[in-house]
């Protein structure tokens, strides 16, 4: 890369490395007057986490009632119970502004005075039975307190009655600036960083993904906006619980702390997106709420690091009652056409960002384990887009047509097989695979009649597990699927963890279980064969030219990472604490090409699924 500005020279070699950025770091950015390096460097991070993915969501908002019993100096929103504009919505009101196809509802509002506990479970309860499709993505760290405080159950029991009624995620507000002295200034009675922090670990602790914001543009300093990022960043390091960073643009509005049309510089959004994309490198995405950034710069922003566009966003009040100058909601087809125009692939999600629907051609789908990188580090990407995609959810999107070539499990290309084509390449192992485990408190035959959680990413490690504790052991197990993200495992017997996670779990362990095993092992001793997990495959309705270059171009790059295995996976290792002696073990133990062995073992492994009892197919599990 060439820079105008020296300085952010060793910021790009930190980033290079796999470093983590420090506060000077952040501030060495924010003063750059290079915003095109800047920007260049954080789409390079973007496009090593999401590839050339940009998430949306078909969602709703919901601001059950603008009456509060704070009174926050930034907020044009709120208003006290009796005034003209004060509004309370019955949850008969809230479900007639709800439709089948949305797929997440955002809740949040005031804090009224007397709303007795159970009408807030009634609306979770509720929305989640009469809209069954619909994640419900509600309150926010402050509203929880409020309950808390309020009706005196303490917070990891208030998060739990809320995610039995069907609470599936929460939103990241309330966490303004984590500042006590700006707190003092602008909003002395909410919670302050400690309690905000409180309540996000025990959701995550939970299993309730949730997702954190930074309102900026206001009062804060450019220090207090980094060591905000920086807060967040160990928290994530400690639960890995949260999904996305939002960073929102202050709307001036009639709040007096700003002139009313003072709002945000592109140049400072841009800036700010780029900046967190960088400093918070243990976070899946950023999002660009074009609500408060417009949508002209949040498209801008999907190439400086923003791999999220929030959604469709229809009633959303409190950035409009500040003045915000964006439209009250966006259709779908906008949404996609300012991604695609971004040259990126609009993928409509649900709340745990799990694919549901792409809006692109020539998708190349991309397991974004430490295992493939072979396939990916030097594919010359032409006409083709990448998507990142758990190897199930790569399996449904190319049941849609969704998917052109990519490395499909193997259950799902034996699913697929009128429609798709080997290519000759695999995910095979040799012995042992490492990063297909069991974590389990019984040994195999003692997991008959157990429960087994279950990686929402599995499509073929799952029938694997069933055949050896069927075939092998003799006993059956009863399986439930995790979703993605961060679950409470505590409940189950056992745990089945595939890539990364089980890699980074085979090291340390996985709390609360005494027992591990690797699939591919206790498949290699029983059967004397290689496992094969993957197989690389493209649609057979590919015009033959493509499909003789997809086939050039993957040669090519297996042919250039096999030069030095050593090195190729050495980065992305090093991100989930490998050193670079195991990377080059780990990658070592596989084989990438389909031979007669793996063909061989590909057969007995169809054998014996067949013999399984008819019971659940991959799919159902
Ligand atoms: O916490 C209030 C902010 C937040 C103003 O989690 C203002 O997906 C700008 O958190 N100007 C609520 N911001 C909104 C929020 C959010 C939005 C979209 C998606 C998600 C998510 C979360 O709005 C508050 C506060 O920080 N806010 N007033 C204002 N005048």
């Amino acid at each position: 890369m060439n820079f105008r500005d020296n300085s952010l020279i060793s910021v790009w070699n930190k980033i290079q490395r796999g470093e983590r950025l420090s506060l000077d770091d952040g501030l060495t950015m924010y003063k750059t007057r290079d915003l095109l390096s800047l920007g260049k460097m954080a789409h390079f991070v973007q496009q090593q986490k999401s590839g050339d993915a940009v998430y949306f969501v078909l969602n709703q908002k919901i601001e059950h009632t603008n009456i509060c019993v704070l009174s926050c100096k930034f907020c044009d929103f709120a208003t006290k119970k009796g005034r003209p504009d004060a509004y309370e919505m019955t949850t008969v009101e809230i479900l007639s502004k709800l439709t089948p196809d949305i797929h997440e509802v955002h809740i949040t509002g005031g804090m009224p005075p007397d709303w007795p506990w159970e009408r807030y479970l009634d609306i979770v309860r509720t929305i989640h039975d009469k809209f069954p499709n619909t994640d419900v993505k509600a309150f926010t760290a402050v509203e929880i307190d409020f309950f808390h405080k309020k009706f005196k159950i303490p917070i990891e029991e208030v998060l739990r009655q809320l995610q039995e009624a069907g609470l599936r995620t929460m939103p990241g507000g309330g966490a303004e600036v984590f500042s006590e002295r700006v707190r003092k200034l602008l909003f002395p009675q909410k919670i302050g960083a400690k309690g905000w922090f409180q309540v996000h670990k025990a959701a995550h602790k939970l299993g309730i993904p949730t997702n954190s914001t930074l309102l900026y543009g206001h009062i804060e300093t450019l220090e207090e906006r980094l060591m905000h990022m920086i807060r967040l960043r160990e928290a994530q390091d400690e639960t890995g619980g949260f999904l996305t960073f939002i960073p929102l643009a202050f709307q001036p509005g009639d709040t007096g702390i700003k002139p009313k049309n003072q709002f945000t510089s592109a140049i400072d959004d841009l800036k700010t997106i780029a900046i967190s994309r960088l400093m918070l490198d243990n976070f899946p995405h950023i999002k660009a709420y074009w609500v408060m950034l417009t949508e002209e710069v949040a498209s801008v922003a999907l190439n400086f690091g923003a791999d999220d566009m929030d959604g469709t966003v229809g009633g959303e009040k409190i950035a409009h009652d500040a003045g915000a100058i964006s439209p009250m909601t966006l259709a779908k087809d906008q949404l996609v056409k300012i991604i695609k125009d971004a040259g990126k692939i609009p993928v409509e999600r649900d709340a745990y960002y799990n694919p549901l629907n792409l809006y692109a051609e020539n998708v190349i789908g991309k397991i974004p384990y430490l295992n493939s990188v072979p396939f990916y580090s030097h594919f010359e990407k032409r006409q083709f887009r990448m998507l990142p995609v758990a190897p199930r959810r790569m399996g449904m999107l190319s049941e849609k047509g969704q998917i052109d070539a990519g490395l499909f499990s193997l259950m799902d290309f034996i699913s697929q097989e009128e429609t798709l084509e080997m290519m000759g390449w695999c995910i095979a192992t040799r012995d042992q695979v490492k990063s297909v485990m069991l974590f389990s408190n019984e040994g195999w035959r003692d997991l008959d009649g157990k429960t087994i959680g279950i990686t929402d990413d599995t499509a073929t490690s799952v029938i694997l597990l069933k055949v050896l504790l069927e075939k092998k052991y003799g006993v059956r197990a009863r399986f439930e699927r995790l979703h993605a993200g961060v679950n409470d495992y505590t409940k189950f017997d056992a745990v089945l963890l595939i890539g990364d996670e089980a890699l980074r779990c085979n090291k340390t362990g996985l709390n609360g279980f005494e027992l591990v095993f690797d699939l591919a092992k206790e498949w290699y001793d029983w059967q004397k064969l290689p496992f094969v997990f993957a197989v690389w495959a493209m649609k057979k309705s590919l015009d033959e030219l493509t499909k003789e270059e997809l086939k050039k171009i993957l040669s090519n790059a297996l042919a250039k990472s096999e030069e030095r295995l050593a090195s190729v996976g050495e980065l992305h290792g090093r991100q989930i604490g490998l050193a670079a002696e195991a990377t080059r073990e780990y990658l070592e133990g596989f084989n990438y090409r389909l031979g007669e062995r793996e063909r061989e073992a590909m057969g007995r492994f169809r054998e014996l699924i067949e013999e399984l009892e008819p019971t659940k197919t991959a799919k159902e599990n």
